[in-house]
């Protein structure tokens, strides 16, 4: 499964603490977008999809977050809690959002805009897809 997680370095000083992110180095591509999602009620999961081509990575800036990671191999759940920790998502993994605490923020590091075709958001298209152009190439 094309995912990691990495832990940034904190620059902290009298004044509080820093972490800074470069594209093509501690992010491993080029950031074309940021979003963040946050005020996610209780009990909501989001997600729900796979990407054709997009990475991303998702830290947890504030509060937490549990992950659902998984192929039609493969299961994870990653929680996400601290603000230098970054989960890294390839292509091709379906995943699920959940567990959101009150004050979390989610952010985002993507490495394209926002493209709707490069979704797969049912996850039978999904099941299909990853056969043919995950599988079908090895
Ligand atoms: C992902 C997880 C972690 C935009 O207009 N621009 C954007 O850049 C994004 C990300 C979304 N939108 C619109 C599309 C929908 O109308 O915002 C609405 C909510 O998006 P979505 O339902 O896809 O949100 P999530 O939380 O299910 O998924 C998002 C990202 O879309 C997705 O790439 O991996 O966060």
């Amino acid at each position: 499964m094309k995912k990691n997680i990495s832990k940034y370095n904190i620059h902290t000083d009298k004044w509080g603490n820093l972490v800074a992110l470069e594209g093509n180095d501690l992010i491993p591509f080029h950031i074309r977008r940021v979003y963040y999602i946050y005020g996610v009620q209780k009990g909501v999961r989001r997600g729900f999809h796979s990407h054709k081509k997009l990475e991303q990575v998702l830290i947890c800036v504030h509060g937490s977050v549990k992950i659902l990671v998984k192929t039609p191999d493969e299961e994870e759940i990653v929680t996400l809690n601290k603000p230098n920790e970054g989960l890294y998502i390839g292509p091709n993994i379906w995943r699920e959002m959940y567990d959101f605490s009150e004050d979390a923020v989610l952010l985002v590091l993507a490495s394209a805009h926002y493209k709707e075709s490069d979704y797969i958001r049912k996850y039978d298209d999904y099941l299909k897809y990853y056969e043919k152009k995950v599988r079908g190439s090895k």
